[in-house]
């Protein structure tokens, strides 16, 4: 197949599944190319099978906010007209969707009918897109894609509760690429920052609120109090700063690192003992997995798609949002006993490995061949 993927090329979760999805569609023999503003983070190296084309917008005095979405629309008809594919996948829904729908309409006047699919990662549709600024569009355009997946249950609930949807959703979980997240060695790595074998505690994300990177700290104060630890907070956001001067408030901060973005993030996973997700809603919670899949267990939330992910007792705990006190108490049980933390470390991988890359990508790929055929049907 020939494949057109539409994503916001940045460090974000979906961005990172889409690119992860082409490179191993890719390597597959498909033909994958991608169609955002800049070279996605992580497609940073040569395949005969991925193409990257660049939407450019022009800017214009008249303009005080560039049209991003004219620009991707006309260039998803130019790349589908001279590269001939056969399926456009477009991620995270705002503006993308509806950028899909529209260079849709205009190819259907050359004769082409091209299918897309729209992928929902969460919040375009639990924050932004439920918002009334973006809602009819959001709406219009989702019930107007060919094929719609969502990264789980609980996200596809969230969609059939906001949105007055009148298409089949199929929910497509996030994947892991074990080639990549798996234990690696770095006791160096251990050494330098836990000299004294202090349990390594972990945060990712990208600082913002939902996130409650306050909570992450919170909770680590009152680890630090029973358990002797270091935080590492990975990623960068608006919330950082806050965080910096949290910890200097509460006199924690020679315990705490903030890596900022870090692209070996599997590296820095595999030094750590236990990872921390209190998020305020979270659709699936690609960061655990790549923990899990580092052997790492999860503290999180209940929210949203993580019960799909996380199994209470097992590879880790939840709790309700903002039960800081719980989310502690949890996190010292496992950390406490050398042997309870390695049944749990052993946990995380087991549940990893039920979303390896390897069972997920057909799932992807027998989907696009269905719409495909639908299109075919249609057209024909
Ligand atoms: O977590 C973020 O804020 C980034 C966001 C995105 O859209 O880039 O992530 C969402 O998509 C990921 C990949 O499908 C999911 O694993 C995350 O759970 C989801 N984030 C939220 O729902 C907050």
């Amino acid at each position: 197949m020939k494949i057109g993927i539409v994503c916001y090329p940045t460090f974000g979760g979906s961005g990172v599944v889409a690119t992860e999805l082409g490179k191993a569609l890719a390597d597959e023999g498909h033909q994958v190319h991608f169609i955002t503003y800049s070279q996605p983070a992580r497609l940073d190296f040569f395949s005969s099978n991925l193409f990257y084309h660049e939407v450019s917008v022009r800017d214009y005095p008249l303009f005080d906010y560039a049209p991003y979405e004219s620009a991707l629309a006309s260039k998803l008809v130019d790349v589908v007209r001279f590269e001939k594919l056969d399926i456009l996948h477009v991620h995270y829904a705002i503006p993308h969707a509806s950028a899909a729908y529209m260079a849709k309409q205009i190819l259907a006047t050359y004769g082409i009918h091209i299918p897309f699919v729209t992928t929902l990662h969460g919040t375009d549709i639990t924050l932004v897109g439920k918002d009334p600024t973006y809602k009819p569009v959001v709406t219009f355009s989702i019930n107007r894609s060919d094929g719609i997946t969502t990264v789980s249950q609980s996200l596809k609930d969230d969609t059939l509760k906001h949105f007055d949807i009148t298409r089949e959703i199929k929910v497509i979980p996030n994947f892991i690429d074990f080639q990549r997240f798996s234990l690696q060695p770095k006791d160096h790595f251990k050494k330098a920052i836990a000299p004294n074998n202090e349990r390594i505690l972990i945060h990712t994300s990208n600082f913002r609120k939902v996130k409650r990177t306050m909570d992450v700290i919170a909770m680590f104060q009152k680890i630090l109090q029973k358990v002797p630890s270091k935080l590492l907070m990975v990623g960068d956001g608006p919330e950082r700063a806050y965080d910096e001067q949290l910890c200097r408030d509460l006199g924690i901060v020679e315990h705490v690192r903030f890596l900022g973005k870090q692209d070996a993030v599997e590296e820095i996973l595999s030094v750590s003992d236990l990872f921390l997700m209190p998020s305020e809603s979270e659709s699936f919670g690609l960061a655990a997995l790549e923990a899990m899949a580092c052997k790492v267990p999860v503290i999180s939330s209940n929210s949203g798609g993580l019960p799909e992910l996380n199994i209470d007792g097992y590879c880790g705990y939840m709790s309700n949002v903002g039960d800081v006190e719980d989310m502690a108490n949890k996190s010292i049980a496992i950390l406490e006993n050398d042997d309870v933390l390695q049944q749990f470390k052993e946990n995380a991988l087991k549940r990893a490995q039920d979303f390896d890359l390897k069972r997920v990508l057909p799932m992807y790929i027998d989907y696009y061949e269905s719409i495909i055929e639908n299109q075919k049907v249609l057209t024909s």
